[in-house]
């Protein structure tokens, strides 16, 4: 006789795959899109030479748009979980237009590849945050559908808001995106371990740090990791810091050291360049 499967468990399983022990380094490989290639360096314009570091970093997860995850699969599949990113928007239209992440990839496009996530951004305090809030909705029940986790990149934006980082602005960012449905929610570091906290608490999900532009020296970075675990964070979703780095391999490293093993940042600046 057929027997279904309980509803949530292939959502459990697969986000298990993503975090360890609550926590994960995860990342973010979506820049050719949203930025275009200025941001990569000369060495780092093939994107299989990106996914390799990654890979090699031993990455808890990989978030790709849909053609640099079809480029790239022999790379990461059995190795690292793909969270594919289902929204997106390029820096080439006029200023008041990028303030909507529009789509560029569905759930079934998801399945199609074997990832075990989606990811969406929403600009909260945008003039168009009603649909992709809306948007985000019907991610969130399709995914849920279909067993699939889902994370939100919760990014304030837009005339309305005074700071990007302002500790109150993500707090309220984060708790909408919580009460939307993400499964895991990455938003921006708001200056301090105790801010950040505040922001932590009001989510029942786990919150994870968005990385940012790259700081100057990777301990500024490797302290900044530490700080939001202090605050309770689930880990950090990482870019620029990483694939712009001398040494995205070890920085890579340095942050799972930091956020699986209790590193300190000191400690784990000291193993970079080591491995
Ligand atoms: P970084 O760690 O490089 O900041 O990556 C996180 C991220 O959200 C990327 O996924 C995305 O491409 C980029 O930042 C968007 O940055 P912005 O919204 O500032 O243009």
């Amino acid at each position: 006789m057929p027997r279904n499967v309980p509803s949530g468990i292939g959502k459990k399983v697969r986000l298990s795959r993503i975090l360890k022990n609550g926590r994960a380094v995860i990342f973010a490989f979506d820049h050719g899109f949203e930025h275009g290639p200025k941001d990569f360096p000369k060495e780092m314009v093939d994107p299989r030479e990106v996914v390799r570091c990654a890979v090699d970093a031993a990455f808890d997860a990989i978030m790709l748009n849909k053609g640099i995850a079809e480029a790239t699969w022999d790379l990461w599949a059995g190795k690292v979980p793909l969270i594919l990113k289902v929204t997106g928007k390029t820096s080439l239209q006029p200023p008041e237009m990028q303030l909507l992440q529009y789509h560029i990839g569905y759930v079934r496009d998801a399945i199609a590849l074997g990832a075990d996530g989606v990811a969406g951004t929403v600009y909260w305090g945008a003039p168009q945050e009603g649909e992709m809030a809306g948007a985000y909705a019907a991610l969130v029940g399709e995914s849920d559908a279909v067993g699939l986790p889902t994370m939100i990149l919760a990014y304030p934006r837009g005339p309305a808001i005074s700071s990007q980082s302002d500790p109150e602005i993500i707090r309220y960012a984060t708790r909408a995106s919580a009460e939307l449905g993400a499964d895991l929610i990455k938003t921006h570091y708001t200056g301090s371990t105790e801010s950040f906290r505040e922001v932590v608490r009001v989510s029942p999900v786990p919150v994870l740090m968005s990385g940012g532009v790259k700081e100057e020296r990777p301990l500024e970075f490797l302290r900044i990791a530490g700080s939001v675990m202090d605050a309770g964070a689930a880990g950090v979703v990482v870019g620029r810091n990483v694939f712009q780095s001398s040494d995205p391999v070890g920085l890579g490293r340095a942050l799972r050291s930091i956020v699986h093993e209790g590193a300190t940042p000191e400690e784990a600046e000291a193993s970079l360049g080591k491995k």
